[in-house]
Order: C-alpha cells, then sequence, then structure tokens
C-alpha cells in the first residue's frame, strides 16, 4: 500500500488528491486536505479516474477501420498512414481541405494543450474548430475588447465578496466554470454565513439555486435584456463608480437607453421590481461579483450577456476589486508572457455561410456544412481530439452524416464513440493518471493563486503513448511529406510539454520552475486574488473602453429581437448537468451511471397537462432541426415554458463500443438544437433557448 497524489483534470476545479495504491491499483481516492485551493474537495467523478483505467471497451493501441470491423495496428504503421493521408488531401484539395477540431478534454491535459494547438496550425488550415464555439467564447470576446486580450477573464472573489449576483451558471453541480472553485458550495455557505447575499437567474430551479438567498426565473435566451436592465437602472440612480481608467459611460447609457426595467420585464419574465431592487442592492453591496456561464454564453446573445455582466461590475467599481472580480496572477502567466494570441476576429471566414473566425477558429456549428457542400474549399478529411462533436455541437446527427462522407478521419481518443465511430484511423492516447499533469489553462481563472505539478501518478502500459507523443510524430511524418509550419510552432512540437511549462515557470511572475514545483507535491499556494489593473490591461493607453464600437453594433443589431416577447405558445429547450456526469463522457463507468435515470426531459407539470403527457412516459420532442424521443418527467424546477434535456446522452448507436453507456437510454440535446442559431458575435452556438414543440408518443 502507497499513497500518492495525482490532481484530478476531469473539470475545472483541479483538485489535488490521495490516492491509495495497490500495486498499479487504485483502492481509495480522497481529496487532498494540504492543497491550497481545493482543500481537500473532490466529487464522485475522481473514482473515473480508475474505471477509465480499467475499462475493457478503452482502446490501448491504434486501430484501423477494415470492412470486419476494427484492427490493431502497429504505431508507426499508424503514424504512416495518418500522415500520407492528410498529406494527400492537401496536396490534391488544398490546406483548407483538411479540417480539425478540438475537444474539451485538450484544455485539461498538460500535453495536449501544448502541442494539438501547434499541430492543427502546422495544417495550414482555416477549417480549425472546437468546443470553444460550443461554449466560452462569449467571454473571451468580451475581454478581447475590454482588456485587450482574451485570457483576461476576471474572476469572482468568491471567498469575500458580499454579494454574489450569477446568471446560467449552475456552479454547485459544474464546480465552478471560467472560475475554478473546488469546493463551491461550502464557499457559498460561507458568504452567507458571513452575512454576504447570493442571487441566481435560471430557468430552472437547480442545485446551486438552492444553495442561493434568492433565486429567479428567466426565460431562456434573454438575459442579456435583463442584465443590461440592471446596468441601466445604476447608472441612471447615479450609482456608477467606476475606476479612472474606465472610458465610454455616456455611449454606453444611451446605448442603454430602450433597456427600462418594464421592459426587460415583459421579456425576461422577471418582474421589473426584482430588477431594480437586485440592481440597487448590487450596487450598495461594496464587495460584489457579477457572473454568468453557460447558460448566459451558449445563446442567442452570449456576447452581449457576458458584456453585461463586466458591466456591471465596471460601473460599480467591482472590477479588480478584493470581493468583486479580480484578474488572476497564474504561475505561468501567458499573457504577460505573450505565450499566447489575444484575439482576433474576422482575418478569414467560413467558405459556406461566411462567417468569420474569431482567434484563428470558425465555429463548430459550420463544421457539418463545410464537410457536405461541394465546392472548391471542401473539407473532405478531419482529425479530432478528445472530442464527441456529434453529441456536443448543434445538429450532431448531420454532422454523423456528415462525418460517413469525408475521405479520411483520424481521431485521438481512447473510446469509440459516436464521433470516432466514423474514424479511419483512432490512436488511443495515456490516461489521465499516466501523464504528469500542470493546469496551464484553468489556473488562469481560480478564485485562489495556486501552482501544483504533479508527476504521473502510475506507469503507462507498454507501447502507450501520450497525447503529445503522438502529435510530436505525426507532425514529423507529415513535415517529411509537406514542408509545413512557422518556426516556433515546429519548435514547441520539438519541445517535451514539461519543458514549456518549466520555460512558462521560469518566465512567470513568481520565477518557479518544475524542479521547484517537484518540492511542493500539494501545490504552493500563491495568495489570494489582488489588485492588478490598470497595469495588466492589454488595451491601447491601459484604458478600458466600456462601450466599444463592435458591442454598440451587435446590440444595435440585436435590439428588436431582444426587445421582443417570445411567443407564448413555444416552449424554449434548455440543457442540464449532472454532478456525475462530464459531458458525452465518463458514461462507461458503471459506478458514475448508476442509480436513478438523470437523461429525462424535465417539463413543469402545467406544461404536462396542456399537452395530455403522461409523467415518465415517452414524449416526441421536435424542432427546426431535429426530432428525439425520450422520456418525460413533470418537474416544477422548470420554469413554465420551458424544457430541459441534458446533452452528451443517447449512446445506444450502431457501431459505439461503450457497452455500460449503451445500455443508458436517453437521447441527446443536441439532435435538437440548431446550428443555425449562433451568437452572432462570437458564433458560439446558441444551445439553450432553443423552440421546440413536444407531443406524446403514440
Ligand atoms: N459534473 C459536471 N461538471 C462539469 C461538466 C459536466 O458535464 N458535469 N462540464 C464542465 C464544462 S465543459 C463546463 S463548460 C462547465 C459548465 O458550468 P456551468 O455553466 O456552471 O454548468 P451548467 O450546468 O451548464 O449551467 C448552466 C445553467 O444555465 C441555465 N440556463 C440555460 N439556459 C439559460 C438561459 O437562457 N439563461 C439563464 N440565465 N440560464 C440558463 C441552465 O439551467 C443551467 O443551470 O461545467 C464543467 N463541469
Ligand atoms: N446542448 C448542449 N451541448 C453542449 C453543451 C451544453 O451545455 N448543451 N456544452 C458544451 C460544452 S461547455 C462543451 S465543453 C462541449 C464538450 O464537447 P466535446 O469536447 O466535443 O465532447 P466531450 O464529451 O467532452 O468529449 C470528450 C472526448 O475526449 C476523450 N478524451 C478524454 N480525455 C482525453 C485525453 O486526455 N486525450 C484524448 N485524446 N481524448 C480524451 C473522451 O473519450 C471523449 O471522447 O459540449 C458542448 N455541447
Ligand atoms: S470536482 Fe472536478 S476536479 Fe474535483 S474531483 Fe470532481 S471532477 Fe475532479
Ligand atoms: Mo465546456
Amino acid at each position: 500500500m502507497a499513497t500518492r497524489l495525482a490532481t484530478c483534470n476531469l473539470c475545472e476545479a483541479m483538485c489535488g488528491l490521495r490516492l491509495d495504491l495497490d500495486g498499479d491499483r487504485i483502492t481509495g481516492v480522497r481529496g487532498d486536505a494540504d492543497d491550497p485551493l481545493s482543500a481537500g474537495h473532490l466529487c464522485p467523478k475522481a473514482l473515473a479516474l480508475q474505471d477509465i483505467r480499467e475499462d475493457p471497451d478503452r482502446l490501448r493501441r491504434p486501430v484501423l477501420r477494415t470492412p470486419d470491423g476494427w484492427r490493431e495496428i502497429p504505431w508507426p504503421d499508424a503514424f504512416d498512414l495518418v500522415a500520407a493521408k492528410l498529406a494527400r488531401t492537401r496536396a490534391e484539395h488544398g490546406a483548407d481541405a483538411v479540417a480539425v477540431y478540438l475537444g474539451n478534454p485538450v484544455v485539461h491535459s498538460m500535453g495536449a494543450l501544448t502541442h494539438a494547438p501547434p499541430f492543427a496550425r502546422l495544417l495550414g488550415t482555416r477549417n480549425r474548430f472546437s468546443a470553444a464555439s460550443l461554449d466560452q467564447l462569449p467571454h473571451q470576446y468580451v475581454a478581447r475588447h475590454l482588456y485587450g486580450s482574451q485570457w483576461l477573464l476576471p474572476v469572482p472573489d468568491i471567498d469575500r465578496t458580499a454579494y454574489f449576483l450569477a446568471f446560467g451558471a449552475n456552479p454547485a453541480v459544474s464546480n465552478g466554470s471560467v472560475m475554478s472553485a473546488p469546493g463551491i458550495v461550502r464557499r457559498i455557505r460561507d458568504l452567507r454565513a458571513r452575512g454576504g447575499r447570493m442571487v441566481l437567474f435560471d430557468p430552472r430551479r437547480t442545485e446551486t439555486a438552492r444553495l442561493a438567498d434568492e433565486h429567479h426565473f428567466v426565460r431562456p435566451g434573454t438575459d442579456a435584456a435583463l442584465i443590461l436592465a440592471m446596468v441601466g437602472r445604476i447608472i441612471a440612480e447615479g450609482a456608477a463608480r467606476p475606476a479612472p481608467y474606465v472610458d465610454g459611460l455616456d455611449r454606453l447609457t444611451r446605448a442603454l437607453a430602450a433597456f427600462t426595467p418594464e421592459r426587460a420585464a415583459a421579456v425576461t419574465g422577471v418582474p421589473a421590481e426584482v430588477i431594480v431592487r437586485v440592481a440597487d442592492e448590487f450596487a450598495a453591496a461594496g464587495a460584489a461579483a457579477a457572473y454568468g456561464r453557460v447558460g448566459v454564453s451558449t445563446q442567442r446573445f452570449g456576447t452581449l450577456c457576458q458584456w453585461g455582466i463586466q458591466l456591471l461590475n465596471l460601473v460599480t467599481g467591482n472590477l479588480d476589486r478584493p470581493g468583486g472580480t479580480l484578474m488572476s496572477r497564474p504561475a505561468v502567466d501567458p499573457v504577460r508572457n505573450r505565450m499566447i494570441d489575444p484575439g482576433h476576429e474576422d482575418r478569414w471566414r467560413s467558405r459556406v455561410r461566411g462567417l468569420p473566425e474569431f482567434g484563428g477558429e470558425l465555429p463548430a456549428a459550420a463544421l457539418a456544412e463545410e464537410i457536405r457542400t461541394p465546392g472548391k474549399g471542401q473539407v473532405r478529411a478531419l482529425l479530432t481530439i478528445a472530442g464527441n462533436p456529434v453529441r456536443s455541437a448543434p445538429a450532431g446527427h448531420e454532422l454523423s452524416r456528415a462525418l460517413g462522407e469525408l475521405d479520411f478521419m483520424v481521431s485521438l481518443d481512447f473510446y469509440v464513440n459516436e464521433t470516432t465511430r466514423h474514424a479511419d484511423v483512432i490512436l488511443p492516447p495515456t490516461d489521465l493518471l499516466e501523464r504528469d499533469h500542470y493546469d496551464l489553462v484553468f489556473n488562469l481563472v481560480a478564485v485562489r493563486d495556486r501552482a501544483r505539478y504533479t508527476p504521473a501518478v502510475l506507469p503507462r502500459t507498454p507501447d502507450a503513448r501520450h497525447d503529445w507523443e503522438i502529435l510530436r510524430e505525426l507532425a514529423r511524418r507529415y513535415r517529411r511529406l509537406v514542408r509545413a509550419g512557422s518556426l516556433s510552432d515546429r519548435l514547441v512540437l520539438r519541445l517535451t510539454p514539461e519543458r514549456i511549462v518549466d520555460l512558462g515557470l521560469r518566465a512567470g511572475p513568481y520565477r518557479l520552475s518544475v524542479a521547484k514545483l517537484r518540492r511542493h507535491p500539494h501545490g504552493l499556494d500563491l495568495g489570494p486574488l489582488r489588485p492588478s489593473l490598470p497595469g495588466r490591461l492589454r488595451t491601447r493607453g491601459r484604458r478600458v473602453d466600456a462601450a466599444p464600437p463592435v458591442l454598440l453594433a451587435g446590440l444595435e443589431r440585436a435590439r428588436d429581437e431582444l426587445l421582443t416577447a417570445p411567443r407564448a405558445a413555444e416552449l424554449l429547450l434548455i440543457g442540464r448537468r449532472h454532478l456525475r456526469d462530464d459531458n458525452s463522457w465518463l458514461h462507461n463507468s458503471a459506478r458514475l451511471v448508476k442509480g436513478r435515470p438523470r437523461h429525462h426531459l424535465l417539463m413543469h407539470p402545467d406544461d404536462l397537462r396542456a399537452r395530455g403527457l403522461t409523467d415518465g412516459g415517452p414524449v416526441r420532442v421536435r424542432s427546426r432541426s431535429g426530432e428525439v424521443t425520450v422520456e418525460v418527467s413533470a418537474s416544477e424546477d422548470v420554469m413554465p415554458g420551458v424544457v430541459s434535456l441534458p446533452h452528451g446522452y443517447g449512446h445506444d448507436r450502431p457501431g459505439v463500443l461503450l457497452s455500460v453507456a449503451s445500455t443508458l437510454g436517453g437521447a441527446s440535446a443536441n439532435d435538437l438544437t440548431d446550428p443555425a442559431r449562433l451568437d452572432e458575435l462570437s458564433g458560439t452556438a446558441a444551445l439553450n433557448g432553443v423552440p421546440v414543440t413536444v407531443e406524446p408518443l403514440r
């Protein structure tokens, strides 16, 4: 028996773990009480780290699709085949004919993160996609325009705030997002114990709503009106106290004139007196933090929502104030080191719909049409890394069809899921405990600064390769066929992730190194969030323009739709996460999926009654882009007029090799979501607020 320290990288909380080992087997998982950020917290998903290791469905060697099913092939053959196919597609059809999709776990893996982006750039294609456009791009878009870098993301100072105002986030389940906050339930309870308040706006009375002082239903997709009305109210009351480096309040005030509490109330369903009172309380709270996540990012006006949330903090002087929202000061600071693109947009557009790129990526909602629409520049080959866009991108069923039409597809993944089943070759990487970890992304948004480097806990199985080793080797063989890639990308691809992190730590604000962090295995505490503005702004003159022209113009274009009350007959679909789910994966862990089914469509009892539906019975849900059948459950916790279905379910598909998950039932919410519905500014898919109809299944 031995005890080893690990860092869980399944979600953004980055919990420190203590693992009890018996040989190579994990016999116990506990939270590491000595970790300065997670302080002993862990959630049930940590058990999956062991389950992935033992999963008989997990791929351990490269597999090639053959008419008789998957056949294992040696790594060198797989590398040569993939390099040759990618190079040939480029030679015959141009660089844009090869598309890349990077899934969410890429940002959770040190080596995938250091090596996947340079590899994607090496391919020279404009058709780069990722889960970012299904998630947090509105945050990045607003940060770029307000603070000068897409990665200057203010973090709620949850441990010191007096008023936590949240929109469309469920941290009690997600453990915080763009706000790494392990143990968030305790943090919220502490906030209330010290006399603070939490107010939440969400169309579902969620697990987090139960922790809050106040929860209000808001009609999906309308939050921008709510938030901007609050900003307008604060300014109109003369309560604005922006920092001296903030400009543009006059232009802002004019632009917000239409967003009165009364008009916002009519569209959002939130009473005008609540809008007014919460705005006034927020402005008067002293130390207050406004925050919003997936529910207000992946919707029609995600960028306007995130802008409004920044404005709430900015106009009340809560940006960069302890107890407000502050920029973290991570040990590897890519913004300071200029290791990372501050962001750009519209340098090119998607071929079919003419959608602008952001930060070098096109909206994932455009991937299927780029594959299916003939013409010059049509996508004919695809590389996916750690993603399942058939379950995570809008109209996944259409994307699935498109993947079947590709000339060639390769996936880096250890599972044959709804997406990778279409691949010609799957290259499986090592698992999370077999590799070193330092979190390059989520330390940027953690509620406390901490640096933790965890060497691999367990030896890899013979013949296993890390994601970055796979990419490095693919790059080497591809470069023999195509002279491609910038000098810096080629250099990075040759370094080890550990070396890259070491360089970043040495150049960082604390002058650390991997060697130093190895001497602090529980993580080095770098203290609470601290004020750092305007010094760290990347804008011209280190000033913040509260009303950048692109956002004003976006608001102008959105105004009519935003202030139009939705048709009462419509049901609006929203998503749902569960503590024991992780997007579309981890469903093959028997321990995590046991218990009551959690894939049901939730609907308010009045809405069930109005449609003659039976609680628990099967229903047909239809949208403009698709339909699914699923069981419906009556729930007083959803707002009337709203239905909720989680994404990532529906694994019982031919070819999917997930023996536990395939028995789960359920349907994919993304067989209903609509690629045409986007947040116009950032290109993020509007996965929430999708109009649907629900009828009994006869
Ligand atoms: N257990 C678990 N943890 C996870 C994940 C997981 O799958 N499972 N996924 C991880 C990932 S990738 C992410 S990005 C984060 C997400 O972290 P969160 O954003 O905190 O999690 P969600 O559950 O998506 O919360 C979104 C909330 O928005 C609400 N909502 C939907 N539409 C609207 C709307 O129009 N307006 C408003 N105001 N609210 C709306 C939903 O009801 C939901 O409660 O979680 C991460 N952590
Ligand atoms: N309707 C609706 N759709 C959504 C959302 C929603 O709230 N509602 N949420 C969106 C959000 S926030 C996100 S982040 C996306 C997620 O979308 P994706 O990233 O496309 O999907 P995941 O389900 O996270 O799939 C992760 C895949 O990576 C593999 N994997 C895990 N770890 C590794 C690794 O270390 N290396 C490699 N190579 N592979 C690995 C897993 O086996 C799995 O196949 O979904 C989005 N889609
Ligand atoms: S909260 Fe997130 S990081 Fe912590 S144990 Fe659970 S899945 Fe892992
Ligand atoms: Mo996400």
